[in-house]
């Protein structure tokens, strides 16, 4: 292998693809998915038949929907501030709900993509136009911290949809609830989509689509890298290999190459060696019980005040108060 210390790093995609190529064993961060292309593939997957969570979750907000805007409204008037907006599909059903029954709230769909953000916003100001929408895009970290800066006069309900948190470990997600629970006030709630564990081959399909839209969506990262660092990876030369543990809920995804191969970054001036069957670990995508829900929230100075699942038990939505 061939690696030059001096490499000067053009952005943090650059610098974590090559610490995490150079690793053994190796890695790349799921997060770097989601480039346009990547966004339209996990469109796509959330429409799959095998993708079983936005369906399920879709059914919890559309079966509970005033029974969650009576928690989320209480007397007075709130802020929605949803992370990870996205295109909103479920959370427009909740606006709708909101909306009939004429509560007082401001909806603030926060996202990384100016591009998704503005694509809500137009869609919501045409189905209401009276609706009050203030859009926001940066990190959820920055956003979290602008949040827990401001003082705030109204209530805050936090919504992060879709099992978001699953693509961390542990002890990201115990981080990234604190940073969460910091920004909250003491009637503020927290409303957040978990995958529950179930039948492994369930969620072995889910995340092994038989038109192979998951497989498309993992060797993106490679697309992304070789346009983006000069790179000449063969897409055809690795095989995505999702792995589900029973034991700790964790369902694992990897890109195997299937020959000894070496792949030159040119961007980097970093060579990279596999050897035959050797793997890449691209995504970790974690499912729950009710047991670990509230051993993170507790973690994260949380607890769990109310939870509604789908009729086969695959999904549920916690809502969250501050301990
Ligand atoms: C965004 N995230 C919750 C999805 C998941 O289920 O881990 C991303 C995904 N990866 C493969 N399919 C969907």
């Amino acid at each position: 292998m061939k690696s030059n210390q001096e490499t000067k790093f053009k952005n943090t995609f650059e610098e974590e693809v090559y610490e995490g190529l150079t690793a053994f064993p190796k890695y790349l961060s799921s997060k770097y998915f989601y480039d346009k292309k990547g966004d339209k593939l996990f469109q796509k997957i959330m429409a799959l038949p095998e993708y079983y969570l936005t369906e399920c979750e879709r059914t919890i907000i559309e079966e509970n929907k005033a029974d969650i805007s009576n928690l989320f409204s209480g007397d007075a008037g709130f802020d929605l501030v949803e992370l990870g907006a996205g295109d909103g599909k479920k959370t427009k059903i909740l606006l709708q709900e909101l909306i009939e029954t004429k509560r007082d709230f401001t909806y603030k769909p926060i996202d990384i993509s100016q591009n998704v953000l503005d694509e809500l916003e137009e869609d919501v100001l045409n189905r209401w136009p009276s609706i009050n929408i203030e859009t926001e895009q940066g990190t959820y970290f920055n956003i979290l911290k602008k949040l827990s800066e401001q003082h705030k006069d109204r209530k805050m309900v936090i919504v992060v949809l879709g099992s978001n948190i699953g693509n961390l470990p542990h002890k990201y997600a115990v981080e990234f609830l604190t940073t969460i629970r910091k920004s909250m006030q003491p009637e503020d709630l927290l409303f957040m989509g978990f995958d529950q564990k179930k039948d492994p081959q369930v969620i072995l399909n889910a995340y092994n689509d038989s038109q192979g839209v998951t497989e498309e969506f993992n060797k993106n990262l490679l697309s992304r890298i070789n346009e983006e660092m000069n790179a000449n990876f063969d897409l055809q030369k690795f095989n995505h290999w999702p792995v589900y543990d029973p034991e700790n809920g964790t369902t694992k995804s990897f890109l195997v190459s299937t020959e000894d191969q070496t792949v030159t970054l040119q961007n980097l001036d970093l060579d990279i060696h596999f050897s035959a069957w050797e793997s890449i670990h691209t995504e970790i995508s974690q499912k729950y019980d009710d047991v670990i829900v509230n051993w993170l929230a507790q973690e994260a100075g949380l607890v769990v005040e109310k939870q509604y699942s789908d009729p086969k038990n695959y999904f549920t939505d916690y809502i969250f108060r501050i301990k």
